[in-house]
């Protein structure tokens, strides 16, 4: 056995679910190994979407996603998806071979590149103990929820190591993985991996973080302004997506009502105190029943400026508490007048013992009716602007919505028209919905969605794109094709980087550089083996029903040409931003 084969049976052993790449003779071996050890593989067509497929992947199936790359461009391909990955502290590990000789046309500094957009750098560094290292990755990727770029070295590759026969292989993997845990900086200076400083936190506790004192105090605070509290909203975010339990629990005893961040939409469908999205997103029902709250608590939620609208959702005289693991986010975007540093679903669990019941809080009979009556945003009026071999992405997207059946998963890429799935496309929970918007780069809609769908085969998968980020990310119409996933996606074409437009439009400024002539991406799509609608205004919607109510023996690309006369209504908020 050479090392490159032991680095993917050990990986194998640790656990990986699915292997998302593109293969060259720098990644041949470790991915011929993780496949050989059970380890599915799917062949994305650029390395950037293999690593979006990756990060979707682990953030729908909670498992510890794994990409595959070439050494040198094959690794810079995946930095935009490698990036947005680590931005959401998506546990992900990126294999990628590496040329160590500078004379090497592949060589690059990895590390330094990894570093830079704030993935954790390690190197496999010899036969001796690449089980270790392999598993220290690994845990550094699952414990402190980083995504490492596990750089292989050719000559390191190639080195022969002793064969690992499966027995001892699963029992010294797992007891690797159960060892003592990993001490306070290993993602930053691992012994025996090399490795360079992160920019991110670290989900362990660090030095100078809460005592067990002082996450007590937080927490008695916390329990008192919640008894206080006449009008509680709760703002769930990525860090509490498994909580809904503890949190439904918790609002129940202290009335209050309950919202989330775009990523962690779909938590609470079907209670009747859901408020969906709080942010650019929400209702106009939400945002007010937010700025009339008098205790705001982000569950593992960052309250950055997408959630609050800058700060306007959280009004002057509301208190602001926040519960997260990791302490510096207390501090951050709306700072917390009352911080709690732990896990979501326990501190939830902690206060519903001790919080006095009795307040109705937020919950009267009558909010419950508006709640019901206006709380979705196909139930707010609007006049349909559909005309002229155009149609309303409104008009468009409530169709879709009751076309389309609900065990689905939406994936949405960036741009001017985001904002409609988002709002008008309903998601069974908060595994139908995957927001890889970090980095707000365009072009990751696609592979986002194929990612979510490896993980949910049970599920419905759409991708809305825009033109821009659809003719971005086209290399992967032929995964979703070799594939077979019966997805659904929804271009939304302005023929235009429509953000751009509407925000240069309205100053006089020349548009030649974001317009562009119409492209036939219904022939396109057929051209890759995928059924195609082409929607220029309502009638054509029939072609979806067909779809939906057929054998779905093929994927579907909705070609929808949509109005264009005006931004949307979250751009304006998204461009304070810039
Ligand atoms: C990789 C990348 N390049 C450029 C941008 C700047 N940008 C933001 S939105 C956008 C336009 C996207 O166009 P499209 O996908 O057609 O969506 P639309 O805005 O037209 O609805 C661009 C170019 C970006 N965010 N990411
Ligand atoms: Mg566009």
């Amino acid at each position: 056995m050479i090392v490159a084969e032991a680095v993917g049976r050990v990986l194998a052993a640790c656990g990986a679910g699915t292997v998302f790449g593109v293969v060259g003779s720098g990644n041949f071996h470790v991915t011929n190994a993780l496949v050989a050890a059970g380890v599915p593989f799917v062949a994305a067509r650029h390395e950037g979407g293999a690593a979006t497929m990756a990060d979707a992947y682990a953030r729908m199936s909670g498992r510890v996603g794994i990409v595959s790359v070439h050494q040198g461009p094959g690794l810079t391909n995946a930095m935009t998806g490698i990036t947005e990955a680590a931005k959401s502290r998506t546990p992900l590990i990126v294999l990628a071979g590496e040329a160590t000789e500078p004379q090497s046309n592949f060589h690059i500094d990895q590390s330094a590149l990894a570093v830079a957009v704030g993935a954790v750098a390690m190197r496999i560094t010899g036969a001796g103990d690449v089980m270790e290292q392999v598993v220290r990755a690994y845990r550094v990727a699952v414990e402190d929820r980083r995504t490492v770029v596990l750089n292989l070295p050719l000559d390191v590759q190639s080195t022969p190591c002793p064969d690992l026969d499966p027995t001892t292989l699963t029992t010294r993997t797992t007891h690797l993985l159960t060892a003592a845990p990993l001490p306070t900086g290993s993602s930053t200076a691992p012994s025996g991996v090399s490795a360079t400083a992160p920019t991110g936190p670290s989900a362990r506790t660090p030095a100078g973080a809460s005592t067990e004192a002082s996450a007590e105090d937080g927490l008695l605070e916390l329990a008192r302004a919640l008894e206080a509290a006449r009008r509680p909203v709760f703002i769930a975010g990525r860090g509490a997506r498994g909580a809904r339990r503890e949190l439904e629990e918790l609002a129940e005893r202290t009335g209050a009502l309950l919202a989330t961040s775009a990523v962690a939409k779909g938590l609470f469908r079907g209670s009747p105190w859901d408020l969906d999205v709080s942010g650019g997103f929400a209702t106009p029902l939400t945002a007010e029943l937010i700025r009339a709250a008098d205790l705001v608590v982000g569950w593992g939620c960052a309250l950055n400026m997408w959630t609050t609208r800058h700060g306007s959702l959280i009004s002057p005289g509301t208190r602001v508490a926040k519960v997260d693991l990791d302490p510096a986010a207390l501090k951050t975007h709306v700072p917390a007048d009352v911080g709690v540093v732990g896990d979501a679903a326990q501190v939830a669990r902690s206060l519903t013992a001790r919080v006095r019941a009795g307040a109705p809080g937020y919950r009267s009979p009558e909010l419950a009716r508006r709640i019901e009556a206006e709380g979705r945003w196909r139930a707010v009026p609007y006049e349909d602007e559909s005309g002229g071999g155009r149609i309303d992405p409104r008009t468009l997207t409530i169709a879709l919505d009751d076309l389309l059946p609900q065990d689905r998963i939406v994936s949405i890429d960036s741009g001017n028209f985001m904002g409609y799935p988002s709002m008008f496309l309903d998601v069974p929970d908060e595994n139908g919905f995957c927001f890889t918007q970090a980095f707000q780069s365009i072009g990751l809609g696609l592979a986002t969605a194929i990612g979510a769908a490896v993980a949910r085969p049970d599920r419905l998968p759409v991708a809305a794109l825009g033109d821009g980020g659809a003719l971005m990310g086209l290399a992967e119409l032929e995964t979703v094709v070799r594939l077979g996933l019966p997805m659904v996606i929804v271009v939304y074409d302005d023929e235009a980087y429509g953000a751009e437009v509407h925000h240069f439009g309205p100053h006089g400024h020349p548009l030649d550089t974001v317009r562009f002539p119409p492209a036939d991406l219904a022939a396109i799509a057929r051209g890759h083996g995928l059924a195609a609608v082409t929607v220029t205004g309502p009638d054509d919607l029939a072609g979806v029903a067909e779809w939906a109510e057929g054998e779905r023996d093929r994927p579907l690309l909705v070609h929808a040409k949509v109005t264009r006369e005006r931004g949307s209504w979250w751009l304006e908020e998204a461009f304070k931003g810039h």
